[in-house]
């Protein structure tokens, strides 16, 4: 290879709309020296390739040619996950939210003061999230500044596209597990921005974004945990730091909804917590939205928040069903999140899979109260479909991290966020029968089976910015 331009050629599925995606069996993607995709030719039969590299100026030695049953899709985008607790993933299934908070989750996070653990714990982890796909994630990490520290290096190391948070709670929280006041909440979390800040560029430089790989994200755990006063300092940082995301729970269980009106009386709602703290605005990302008021979707709305969908995590705990299809009828960003370990894995394929479930249980027995249309084009209280699913997990997660322009699908001047993905046989439960039969390339199952059936042996390869960071 040059080393100036990689190409791509093979079949390409990519995501246009919320309805739609397209998939070329014979595309070629050329990404350039920092990443980003250079140009792209939908469809290029085998007996024109050698004319339409040399129109381009590139050399064969620059193809990477992809085999039968291999397809290109852009990388996944977890809106919500929680690094520490990769550990207790799988245990807990008996409590909700705020036993298995109390139970499972602050024992657990608490171990993180250690840094040699959280050192150790956070590599496997980081790895364990690339090895799945996911090229962009959201991660919480604790409320320890040093070894939320140690996870930013880490994802910084690998290459990974972050957004790294240390959680604001200083109060409602176990004594073992609390930060003792709101000052050293607020000087931690703007050290974090600042270290976060200064992690050296790297090996690819961002030319697709201007926005570094990692970056910090405010990160009020909840609002039960945080004093008013802190909220509305971090409302501040937030006002006066435009391009600072944000990232928080809401409404994510009855019992959690009605003690945050309990200790925030004069708020009209849930969210209306969170905007009359300065904390509602295009950058903030809601994790859950399972049991939100009409009133609050359209408040979201108006602020132009997005939401991650985390439907593992509300089935596991029982929260409840989010209605992502009125969501997506007002025209509200919407991802999916694993939400380790509410959810039960780190996989996005698992959240794509229980959010067709969820969508499927609401479509059996509609239950929201902000619905019906009666549009054909309607998403409320209708199952969702692949396209649709496949959109939330790249795209609708891109759009709710702010970085639609840059990642989320492929398209010139887009960075090359992919995942190179196998079917081939000896890959599993989505692996196809390649044969003759099978010579018109059926792209559409292709795609299908690997979202529903696939896991870490379906993915080859993992890019970021162009660059390899995983694969099998
Ligand atoms: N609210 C939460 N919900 C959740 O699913 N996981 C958490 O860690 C958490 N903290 C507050």
């Amino acid at each position: 290879m040059s080393g100036s331009i990689t190409i791509f050629y093979g079949a390409v599925i990519n995501p246009t709309s919320l309805t739609a995606y397209s998939a070329f069996p014979r595309s070629l993607i050329a990404v350039g020296p920092t990443g980003n995709i250079e140009w792209i030719t939908e469809e290029v039969l085998p007996h024109q390739l050698q004319d339409e590299l040399a129109q381009r100026g590139c050399l064969s030695e620059d193809l990477v040619e992809l085999k039968d049953g291999e397809f290109l899709i852009p990388g996944f985008v977890d809106t919500h996950t929680h690094a520490p607790q990769v550990p207790n993933m799988g245990v807990g299934q008996q409590y909700e939210l705020l036993d298995w908070l109390e139970k499972v989750t602050f024992p657990t996070e608490a171990k993180f003061s250690d840094l040699e653990f959280a050192q150790r714990t956070y590599q496997k982890v980081v790895r364990q999230f690339i090895g799945a796909g996911t090229t962009t994630c959201c991660y919480y990490g604790t409320l320890h500044l040093e070894s939320t520290k140690i996870l930013a290096d880490i994802v910084h190391s690998y290459g990974q596209r972050a957004f790294v948070g240390k959680c604001n709670m200083n109060r409602e929280s176990p004594h073992y597990y609390v930060e003792s006041s709101t000052s050293s909440s607020l000087a931690d979390t703007r050290a974090l921005i600042t270290y976060i800040r200064s992690l050296p560029s790297g090996p690819s430089p961002q030319a697709a974004s201007n926005e570094p790989l990692v970056q910090p994200i405010l990160t009020p755990r909840f609002a039960i945990s945080c004093t008013s006063d802190l909220l509305a300092s971090l409302g501040e940082i937030a006002s006066s730091d435009p391009t600072l995301r944000i990232q928080t729970h809401i409404s994510e269980n009855p019992q959690e909804v009605k003690y945050t009106k309990q200790l925030f009386p004069d708020a009209n709602s849930y969210a209306d917590v969170y905007d009359k703290h300065g904390l509602l605005n295009k950058h903030t990302i809601l994790a859950h939205a399972v049991h939100l008021e009409v009133e609050e979707v359209e408040l979201i709305r108006k602020r132009g928040a997005g939401i991650s969908h985390c439907p593992t995590s509300n089935f596991n705990l029982r929260s409840g069903v989010a209605p992502v299809g009125v969501f997506l009828d007002k025209g509200i960003k919407v991802g999916l999140g694993t939400d380790v370990s509410g959810g039960f894995s780190h996989s996005m394929l698992t959240a794509i899979q229980h959010a067709s479930m969820a969508s499927k249980v609401l479509s059996f027995h509609p239950s929201s109260p902000t619905v019906v249309s009666s549009s054909p084009t309607s998403f409320a209280n209708r199952h969702l479909p692949i396209a649709t699913l496949f959109y939330l997990a790249t795209m609708g997660g891109a759009s709710v991290c702010g970085l639609d322009a840059h990642i989320g699908s492929f398209a010139p001047g887009k960075a090359f966020d992919a995942l190179l993905v196998t079917v081939r046989s000896g890959t599993g439960a989505a692996s196809v029968h390649l044969d003759e039969e099978h010579k018109e390339k059926k792209l559409d199952e292709w795609l299908e089976r690997f979202l529903f059936c696939g896991d870490d042996r379906n993915i080859e390869r993992v890019y970021v910015q162009g660059r390899l960071v995983g694969g099998r």
